[in-house]
C-alpha cells in the first residue's frame, strides 16, 4: 500500500470515529428509568461496582459465602468488589474496563483516596443534573426502558402521574404474561381482568385488554420478551397460544414491533441471583416460523448465543419483517461487537442496529456507548476502505447519513412499518 494510499486510509477512520461521535445515539434497550421513578434510577459508584456482570466476576476471586456476600450492604459489597477485580488484581474484564471509562470521562480519578471521596463526589449530584451530564458525555439522545406491569416496585409510579423526562420512552415487557400464565392469570385476575387459564377467545380478548390498557397507559413503543433456549415455534404452548391470539394481534393493532430477545437460561446459578443467569443456544426456526407465520408483524431480534448470530443475519436476509438489534449481554464484548458488526454490515448492509446498550446504571450509558462507538467506527471505515479500493469514496455526508441510520434512525423507521 503506498503512502498516499495509507495516509487516506488514515484519515477516512479519522472522518468515520469524528462523525460517529457526534452522531447521537437512540438506545432503544436499557433498563433505565426516568429520574421521575426516583429509586429506581441506579446512579454512582456503588451501583457501578455492584452490576450484576460484576458480581458474577468478583464471586471468582472471592471466598466468601454467597450468604454472607447479600447480607452485606451495597456499600460493603462494593468494597468486595473493588478489592477482588480493581485492586487485587487488573481490572481487564469488559465491566470492568467499563467503570473505568466512566469514572475518567467523569473526570474522576479512583487512584486517589479511597471510594469514599467518589461516593462523595456522586451524592453531591442531583439525578436530574446527573442525567444531563451522562446523556452528553455518552451523546445519548433518549432510552428504551424495560417496564413490566408485573414489576410491585415499578407498578405504583405508573399509577401515579408523574413528570416524565420524555427522553426515557417506554417499552412493555411482558416475560410473566408469555412465560408463567398460571401465575400470570391471578395477577390479571387481582387487577381487573376477568379471565382463566383456558385457552378461550374470550380469555385471549382480556388479555388484549391488558396490553392495550398497559401500552396506553405507559405509551410504550414496543412489547419485548426474553425467551429460552427451548422457546419452540409452532408449539402446543400457552406461550404460543398467547403470542398468537393475543400478542401479535394486539401489535398488528397498535402498530408495534414485537421483540425477541432469545437464549436466556434464567437461574443457571441462583446462588448469585440476578447475576446467575446464563446462554444457551436457540432454535432459530422458531423465529423463522413467526416471521414467515406472521407476515404483518414486525420483529425486533436479539440472540444471547453467539452460535446464533449468524443464523440471526441470514435469516434477516430472508424477512424484511426481521430487524436485529444490539450485541446483548455476554456478546457485548470489543471483540464479539467488531466479530457482529462486521457480520451484519457485510450481509445485511445498513439494515440492522448494531447495539443497545442494556445499561441497569446510568452512568454506564458512557461506557457501553464510548466502546461501542469506537469498535462499529472501525467496522464501518473497513467498509468505506473496500468501497474506496473499488472507486468509490464515501463522503462525509454519506456517512453521517449511514451513523444515523445505525445509532436509532434504521429501528424507529423499522417501527413507523
Ligand atoms: O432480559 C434482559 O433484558 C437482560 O438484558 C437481563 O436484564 C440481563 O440481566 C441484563 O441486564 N443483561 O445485560
Ligand atoms: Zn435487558
Amino acid at each position: 500500500m503506498s503512502n498516499r494510499e495509507s495516509a487516506s486510509i488514515v484519515s477516512l477512520r479519522q472522518r468515520v470515529d469524528g462523525i460517529v461521535a457526534e452522531t447521537p445515539v437512540l438506545d432503544l434497550h436499557t433498563h433505565l428509568y426516568d429520574p421521575g421513578f426516583r429509586s429506581l434510577l441506579l446512579r454512582g459508584i456503588d451501583d457501578l461496582l455492584v452490576y450484576h456482570y460484576l458480581v458474577s466476576e468478583s464471586f471468582r476471586q472471592m471466598e466468601i459465602p454467597y450468604d454472607r456476600f447479600w447480607a452485606a450492604s451495597k456499600t460493603e459489597q462494593a468494597d468486595l468488589i473493588w478489592d477482588a477485580l480493581f485492586v487485587k488484581h487488573s481490572p481487564v474484564s469488559e465491566a470492568c474496563t467499563g467503570v473505568l471509562t466512566v469514572l475518567n470521562a467523569l473526570g474522576l480519578d479512583p487512584r486517589q483516596g479511597e471510594l469514599k471521596s467518589l461516593r462523595g463526589w456522586f451524592a453531591a449530584l442531583p439525578p436530574e443534573e446527573h442525567v444531563e451530564r451522562v446523556f452528553k458525555a455518552a451523546n445519548v439522545s433518549a432510552v428504551g426502558m424495560t417496564n413490566s406491569p408485573f414489576d410491585d416496585q415499578e407498578r405504583p409510579y405508573w399509577e401515579q402521574s408523574i413528570p416524565r423526562d420524555s427522553r426515557f420512552f417506554a417499552a412493555l415487557r411482558i416475560d410473566p404474561l408469555i412465560l408463567s400464565w398460571e401465575t400470570a392469570v391471578p395477577f390479571l385476575r387481582r387487577n381487573g381482568y376477568d379471565l382463566t387459564s383456558d385457552r378461550t377467545e374470550k380469555n385471549a380478548l382480556e388479555v388484549r385488554r391488558f396490553l392495550a390498557d398497559w401500552t396506553r397507559k405507559i405509551g410504550s413503543r414496543y412489547c419485548m420478551v426474553s425467551l429460552p433456549p427451548e422457546f419452540r415455534y409452532p408449539a402446543d404452548t400457552d406461550t404460543n397460544w398467547l403470542l398468537d391470539e393475543a400478542v401479535l394481534p394486539h401489535c398488528r393493532e397498535f402498530k408495534q414491533p414485537f421483540a425477541l430477545m432469545m437464549g436466556v437460561r434464567r437461574a443457571v446459578n441462583p446462588l448469585l441471583r440476578m447475576a446467575g443467569d446464563g446462554v444457551g443456544r436457540s432454535d432459530l426456526n422458531a423465529l423463522r416460523d413467526l416471521c414467515d407465520g406472521n407476515p404483518e408483524n414486525r420483529f425486533l431480534a436479539t440472540v444471547l448465543s453467539r452460535e446464533n448470530l449468524h443464523e440471526l443475519v441470514v435469516l434477516a436476509r430472508k424477512f424484511r419483517n426481521l430487524h436485529p438489534f444490539g450485541c446483548w449481554w455476554f456478546t457485548n464484548t470489543p471483540q464479539l461487537v467488531g466479530e457482529i458488526t462486521r457480520m451484519r454490515l457485510e450481509l445485511l448492509g445498513m439494515s440492522f442496529t448494531p447495539q443497545h446498550s442494556d445499561a441497569r446504571v446510568l452512568d454506564q450509558l458512557i461506557y457501553k456507548w464510548r466502546h461501542t462507538r469506537s469498535v462499529v467506527a472501525g467496522a464501518l471505515s473497513e467498509r468505506y476502505a473496500a468501497l474506496a479500493s473499488s472507486g468509490w469514496m464515501v463522503t462525509d455526508a454519506e456517512i453521517r447519513r449511514d451513523a444515523s441510520e445505525l445509532f436509532g434512525g434504521s429501528f424507529e423507521r423499522f417501527c413507523r412499518g
